[in-house]
């Protein structure tokens, strides 16, 4: 485990590109991930690979070579770049005779640093520990905080099977506490969803998110250039104009391959986004991989579902691109400058217009048996007429704005037979 209490922590990386290798030529991502954690990097190794060996990712003949290379080195950790099954980790932690991480367990790591909120910081646990479960030979210095240290010395079967029990029990005594604080997310969302609409900021890790966040709502987030230096949701309001108002958040940010453990613990924060009205997708234009980290900021919001509701991408730090036909071309996106402000009018002119109820007349048309989307389409347009058509059919005459008529669309099969403007 990195000790985040010493910053001075020694790592020697191991960049490895194979076959389908998902960050091959972004060392650059994967280094900036590390120095994240405050570490210092003693020395880097690239090894290429053309088949990954099963026992221990790379051959017998690469490890050797790493084992030349570090050994005049003096460093306290190797990060891998690549993931590692258990049993690899284990296996070169053997062979290699030093603590071996790979990137999983990195970003794990610096989620743990970050974490400041008790729900996250039990997110983060939870990530942990189902990360730890697959690998239950290691120290279990807060399993045994938890029990006082009794009955877990010695290693061994017995040991392993304590630590399997203790690791249930304490899983599933986060998974309630957290069950507990989602009810009372779910109260706050609710009224702050009846108060205003609700605008999200997403986006790759380091684009710009709190930085915008911070410029548009006048707050003082803490915003860096490092990577996940946000990892608990806030909630700020964002004037639109001298009446309206919208509540405006921001939240953790995506990175490729984003591990599995923490998708699952973080959902319910990442599932806020599907009941906003509007998604905010911050794009750091000065990033060379910026239409791969878009891509996969949208595979997770695919994922968690968050896919109907309307985006705004937003093109951020164009400061940093001194010749403007290098701006990449991102369909109906905003350009802006978090940071100098260059931009933000035009990005809250848009905000407005995306939000402003426009309403359309529209005849929808329904099963009998779908009583809860009617009852919806009655909280949320104004019903003109309804009737019962020749084929048994419900037919409702109403003026519905766009962002409604979306949301009614994304839970239940409804048609719209007839659609113009409506007059006011
Ligand atoms: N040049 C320039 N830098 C910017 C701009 N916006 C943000 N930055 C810088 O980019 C870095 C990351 O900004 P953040 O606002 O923390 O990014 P984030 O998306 O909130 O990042 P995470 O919370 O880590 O996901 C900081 O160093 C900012 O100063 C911009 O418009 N221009
Ligand atoms: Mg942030």
């Amino acid at each position: 485990m990195i000790n985040h209490k010493n910053p001075k922590i020694r790592t020697h990386l191991v960049i490895v590109n194979g076959p389908n290798s998902p960050f091959a030529n972004d060392n650059e991502e994967f280094i900036s991930l590390v120095l994240s954690t405050g570490s210092v990097i003693s020395g880097i190794t690239y090894i290429n690979v053309r088949t990954y060996n099963r026992n221990t990712l790379i051959g017998k003949g690469k490890i050797d070579d790493l084992k030349i290379k570090i050994s005049e080195e003096e460093f306290d950790l190797l990060v891998f770049s690549h993931d590692l099954i258990a049993s690899q980790e284990r296996n070169l932690e053997k062979i290699l005779k030093c603590p071996v991480i790979d990137r999983t367990r990195l970003i794990l790591d610096i989620f743990a640093k970050r974490a400041k909120s008790s729900s996250g910081k039990l997110q983060v646990e939870l990530a942990q520990l189902n990360h730890l479960s697959t690998r239950l030979v290691r120290g279990w210095t807060h399993l045994e905080r938890q029990k006082g240290g009794i009955g877990l010395r010695g290693p061994g079967e017995k040991q392993l099977e304590t630590d399997r029990r203790l690791l249930g029990v304490r899983i599933k005594s986060i998974k309630s506490r957290l069950k507990k604080i989602e009810v009372q997310r779910s109260v706050n969302r609710k009224s702050r969803m009846k108060s205003a609409k609700t605008v999200a900021l997403v986006g790759y890790t380091n684009a710009g998110k709190s930085t915008l966040f911070n410029t548009l709502t006048s707050s003082e987030t803490y915003a860096a250039d490092q990577m996940f230096a946000t990892l608990d949701p806030l909630f700020r309001p964002l004037k639109l104009s001298s009446k309206d108002e919208v509540i405006m958040s921001d939240t953790v940010g995506f990175i490729r391959e984003l591990p599995e453990t923490l998708v699952q613990a973080f959902l319910s924060t990442l599932e806020e986004l599907c009941s906003a009205d509007l998604i905010l997708h911050v794009l750091d234009v000065s990033n060379r991989n910026l239409y791969e980290n878009k891509h996969s900021v949208e595979k997770v919001l695919k994922q968690i579902n968050a896919h109907n509701v309307p985006v705004i991408n937003v093109c951020n730090k164009i400061d940093l691109i001194r010749n403007q036909s290098e701006i990449f071309s991102i369909k109906d996106g905003v350009q802006v400058s978090a940071q100098n402000g260059l931009g933000l009018d035009e990005l809250i002119t848009k905000i407005s217009n995306m939000l402003e109820p426009k309403r359309t007349l529209k005849r929808i048309k329904l099963e009998l048996g779908q009583s809860r989307v009617r009852s919806e389409i009655y909280q949320l347009s104004n019903v003109i007429e309804e009737k019962v058509n020749n084929d048994n059919e419900i037919e409702i005459l109403c003026e519905i704005d766009d962002i409604s008529y979306e949301r009614l669309k994304k839970n239940e099969k409804i048609e719209a037979i007839q659609s113009k403007i409506a007059n006011h």
